[in-house]
């Protein structure tokens, strides 16, 4: 580069520097991955170093962004958050080099014994301070620029994880602990889910989150605490601030980092468990690796692990250089966000009949793998995001989640009307579904384009089959995954009667079927013909009719033809049941061809018993008094029972079990590894059974 292209190139990254840090921290919205704003940041440092000339002092290099918003009040930290320095080398050379470095400050040689570390995870979050004093939570405040932070009490009461009170009877008189609070990836996937949801119900001041972190972002600085409680934050401590009277002069203070965590969690809080106190490079990089391998599967994204001198004698021996301590190192791991071009959108269709449409991407790295096809959700999320084709796009993989297209780099300087169309799914398909040619269509109030083939359309059949067999539907012994896409690959079976129908012959000639598994198979179709109508209906695969629902119909109808015959009026009768459900029950049954289906099912000899329904006698008249009734939630995996037995002991017992907790949720029944369903029980003072009180209580209303 010449001299002026050199002063061009600065002044050029400095707008975009500047651009892209008011959208990170002020909206809560980035426009380019961090990895993308760090090579910008970087190459302009670069300039800078060659060319001290060109340094301006509103240059994004030489000042600490994240400064203080309007509307909350400024703290200063009795106790400065430091910086943690940032090994950008993702091989295990990173850990190398750090442990050299320590070794070279201390002076030591080869003869020396390794360094003990503490590892631990880098949380993907937003840094913290609380403030306990004489062991009450009394301030909650950002790291803000380290010196500075804001005072966000209000909202990080609302983390039913953080204890309000330390688990001590002689607590400190006072404790900073520092953490990083963030969101689960599944909590953050159903956050964004119910985003969807206000946005196509039209909520205007809505938008869904482009990563976790944003959006834990967004939730600490929210000004409404009532909003910040709805977003499901959590957090983990790694760290002290100012520490007074933890002991006599504070001789009680553990002398290394990882007792100190162990302390930490003694008082209640979150620490995590995925740590390791290690030896030498080769440990850190051992570590590194064992953690890099289990990223996927962990619940919430990491963007490293954090290398800590464990000794905190040393520590201080080490000391730090401008704000980053000489004794600690965060070594990251490939990005989880990527750029890339958006070559074209196609559109699936789900096994369910949903039409999803899906990015077609020049082939990127992102999260480890080679990604070249993302999911854009649905139609108005395109338009939203105002993603067209031949754009550069922002490509996130973490975890097993399907890839994501999360937003458009817009380039400043790419010049007007230059773009490809706006989407228009239903125009794309020419108003028909791409594998059957039924005419797609879309319910009010909802953001997805259906086929309305229903079981007919070849895409949904083997899901319709598999559901139709299921345990809890029709209960056909014998009949997997594998063996449906035999049948319906084969052209065997088209509908679900024509399961019925199969021969012994038939299924003989299919590849590794025996005669053996063939004459089980019957035998599982043959058993399953004997059912009752609430397995029958849910087994139909109607929209909305959950295994509940499906029971509570056939309880206050008694017979299939009431509820086939049923006005929506008259659905909306029965318990549980609001106009989404009763619209679904009978939209699916003025389908000639599910009616059809349904009366070849009854030929091929599918029986339950009918009776009088219940329409008038209260449910709560049959079932045990105590437990009837009332809504429990299943959480975690519990010591003996499977979730689907405890299930059935609750319903047999007259209980109902739900999936989400709410105000009008009575137990949740709580597992190892419970979740955010567990935090959101606590917040809402609901009570929590682990399974010996949930037998318990089942056990007193038998007996
Ligand atoms: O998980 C993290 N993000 C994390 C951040 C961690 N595990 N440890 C950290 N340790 C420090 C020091 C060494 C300065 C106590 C940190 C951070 N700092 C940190 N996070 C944001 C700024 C600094």
């Amino acid at each position: 580069m010449s001299e002026p292209e050199h002063a061009r190139r600065a002044a050029e990254l400095r707008a975009l520097l500047q651009q892209h840090a008011h959208s990170y921290y002020v909206l809560d919205a980035p426009q380019i991955p961090d990895a993308e704003y760090d090579r910008l940041f970087q190459e302009l440092e670069a300039i800078e170093a060659a060319h001290p000339e060109l340094r301006r002092d509103d240059s994004p290099t030489q000042r600490v962004v994240g400064g203080v918003l309007d509307g909350f009040v400024a703290v200063r930290h009795a106790v400065p958050m430091l910086s943690i320095r940032t090994e950008t080398d993702t091989e295990p050379s990173g850990a190398v080099a750090f442990d050299a470095r320590v070794r070279r400050e201390l002076a030591l040689t080869d003869a020396d014994l390794p360094i003990e570390y503490a590892a631990e995870l880098k949380f993907d979050g937003l840094a913290m301070n609380l403030r306990y004093e004489s062991g009450v939570l009394v301030q909650a405040a950002t790291r803000g620029d380290g010196e500075t932070g804001e005072d966000v009490t209000q909202n990080i009461r609302t983390i039913a994880q953080i204890p309000r009170r330390l688990h001590s009877d002689t607590p400190p008189a006072v404790l900073e602990v520092r953490g990083e609070v963030y969101i689960r990836r599944d909590d953050f996937e159903a956050l964004n889910e119910r985003q969807r949801a206000l946005i196509a119900q039209g909520a205007k001041n809505e938008k869904t989150f482009v990563n976790p972190r944003n959006a834990a972002a967004g939730a600490v600085r929210q000004l409404d605490p009532a909003i910040a409680a709805k977003r499901p934050l959590s957090f983990f401590a790694y760290g002290l601030g100012e520490v007074q009277g933890w002991g006599v002069d504070n001789a009680a203070l553990p002398a290394t980092h990882s007792a100190l965590l162990d302390a930490l969690a003694a008082f209640g809080l979150p620490v995590s468990d995925e740590r390791a106190v290690v030896q030498g490079a080769e440990g850190l990089v051992g570590f590194h690796a064992a953690i890099g391998a289990k990223r996927d599967a962990l619940p919430f994204d990491i963007d490293g692990v954090v290398y800590k001198v464990n000794d905190r004698a040393l520590q201080q021996r080490l000391g730090f250089v401008t704000r980053e301590p000489r004794w600690a190192v965060a070594h990251k791991y490939p990005a989880q966000e990527q750029m890339t071009k958006l070559l074209g959108i196609d559109i699936q269709v789900g096994r369910t009949g949903k039409l999803t449409p899906v990015a077609k991407l020049e082939p990127v790295f992102v999260g480890g793998t080679t990604v070249s096809n993302a999911t854009l959700h649905n139609e108005d999320e395109v338009r939203r995001k105002d993603v067209r084709v031949g754009d550069t796009v922002i490509v996130r993989r973490a975890g097993d989640v399907i890839p994501q297209v999360v937003g458009v780099v817009h380039d400043p300087l790419a010049a007007e009307g230059t773009r490809g169309e706006p989407f228009d799914l239903y125009q794309r398909l020419g108003g028909q579904c791409p594998v059957c040619s039924s005419p797609i269509g879309r319910e009010e109030g909802e953001v997805d384009w259906r086929c309305t083939g229903g079981l007919t359309c070849p895409a949904q059949r083997k899901e319709a089959i598999l559901h139709f067999a299921g345990r809890r539907a029709m209960d056909i012994e014998g009949l997997g995954d594998k063996l449906v896409d035999q049948l319906v690959d084969g052209g065997l079976i088209r509908t679900l009667p024509e399961l019925y129908t199969l021969g012994l012959d038939k299924l003989c000639a299919l590849d590794r079927m025996g005669d053996k598994s063939a004459a089980n198979l019957l035998a599982g179709l043959d058993a399953s013909k004997r059912t009752t109508l609430g397995r029958f209906l849910y087994a139909l695969g109607i929209r909305h009719i959950g295994e509940t629902t499906a029971k509570d119909l056939a309880r206050h109808f008694g017979q299939l033809d009431r509820i086939i015959e049923a006005t929506e009026a008259q659905l909306l009768e029965v318990n549980d049941v609001g106009p989404v459900v009763a619209h679904s029950v009978r939209s699916f049954f003025d389908q000639p061809h599910h009616r059809e289906i349904v009366e070849q099912l009854r030929a091929v000899g599918i029986t339950w018993e009918e009776t009088e329904g219940t329409a008038v006698a209260a449910p709560e008249a049959t079932g045990i008094a105590g437990v009837t009734g009332k809504t429990f939630v299943l959480t975690g995996t519990l010591p003996t029972l499977t979730r689907d037995a405890a299930k059935e002991l609750i319903e047999a017992a007259g209980g109902k079990v739900t999936g989400s907790v709410s105000k009008k949720t009575n137990y949740v029944v709580a597992g190892a590894e419970a979740g955010s369903k567990l935090d959101k029980a606590n917040e809402l003072g609901i009570a929590v059974l682990d399974e010996s009180a949930l037998l318990a209580l089942l056990q007193d209303q038998v007996a």
